[in-house]
């Protein structure tokens, strides 16, 4: 049986006292602990940022790559072995700022991936400037005067794209975020989990209380995520603050639809041995 512990390496975290980012890698191991998943069999593929900087302290196949480009990496080693959980972490900045791109086409392929946002409304790694969430109008190290632009609602722009499972967490409410990282983990198909994550030094001094006023859970309704119309306009609620999950449906995932690999995972299949000259020969 794995335990939360085992998804701990020996290196002591870099987070600031008090960063939201703790509350989302207790919930994640416990997740990954009571689906029985041990550190070998899944893949965490962490983006840059103060979240990816995690890579150093999750045991597991991890991999830190460039900033905006943890979708494909993920998205080719589930390609390779599809046996393996894979996870991408991520933040509002990487996942809908310079990853954009990958984020769309991943939820259209409904790659059996599950990508979870840091979401804290800004970069914070680089030392506060304005992220594709953050609130119009804030004043940031980027946008001295304000920001100019309407922030990108990415619950929304997944359940537009064709992603099959959404929701929303709460980093402080780890019970909850736990549960809800199970569902997702366990889903067949792209699942975003955007995780509403408080930084202590680049959010305002009062972001717990301002969330704590907001937030509600779904569960405590009677709400059903089974309607791709219902859940859009769920997802862009901002007076109150839904939690939960707010859209899944069946939906056959990229890798099952694959042939070669329909039978054993790319990994364990035997390489043939290819007569390099008969191909060479097409190109002449
Ligand atoms: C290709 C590339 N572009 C930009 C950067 C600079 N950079 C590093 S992290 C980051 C954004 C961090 O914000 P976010 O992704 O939201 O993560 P957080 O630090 O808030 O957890 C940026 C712009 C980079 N390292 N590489
Ligand atoms: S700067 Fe913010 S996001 Fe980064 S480690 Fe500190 S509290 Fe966390």
């Amino acid at each position: 049986m794995a335990t939360a512990k085992d998804f701990m390496t020996s290196q002591k975290s870099t987070w600031c006292a008090g960063c939201g980012d703790f509350g989302i890698w207790t919930g994640l191991r416990q997740a990954l602990a009571e689906l029985n998943i041990e550190p070998h069999q899944a893949s965490l593929v962490f983006d840059i940022g103060c979240c990816g900087n995690g890579a150093n302290w999750h045991n597991a196949y991890s991999f830190h790559g460039l900033h905006g480009r943890p979708i494909p990496v993920a998205f080719a080693i589930k390609l390779a072995n599809h046996d393996l959980k894979v996870i991408v972490i991520t933040g509002d900045g990487g996942g809908y700022g310079e990853g954009t791109n990958h984020f769309v086409h991943s939820c259209r392929a409904n790659v059996d991936i599950t990508c979870i946002v840091y979401n804290n409304h800004g970069y914070s790694l680089t030392t506060g400037q304005a992220s594709p969430t953050t609130q119009q109008g804030k004043e940031t190290k980027s946008t001295p005067d304000g920001l100019l632009e309407t922030p990108l609602n990415g619950l929304q722009l997944a359940i537009t794209c064709g992603a099959t499972f959404v929701s929303q967490a709460y980093a402080d409410e780890v019970k909850h975020l736990k549960d809800v990282l199970k569902s997702a983990i366990s889903h067949q198909g792209f699942s975003l989990v955007d995780v509403l994550q408080p930084c202590v030094i680049y959010n305002d001094k009062d972001i717990r209380e301002q969330y704590k006023k907001k937030i509600y859970k779904l569960e405590d309704t009677s709400y059903k995520p089974n309607d791709k119309n219902k859940a859009y306009l769920k997802a862009g609620e901002q007076t109150k603050l839904p939690v939960g999950i707010l859209f899944q449906e069946k939906r056959l995932s990229y890798e099952k639809q694959l042939p070669q690999i329909s039978k054993l995972p790319l990994v364990k299949q035997k390489i043939k041995k290819v007569n390099i000259n008969n191909l060479l020969n097409n190109f002449k």
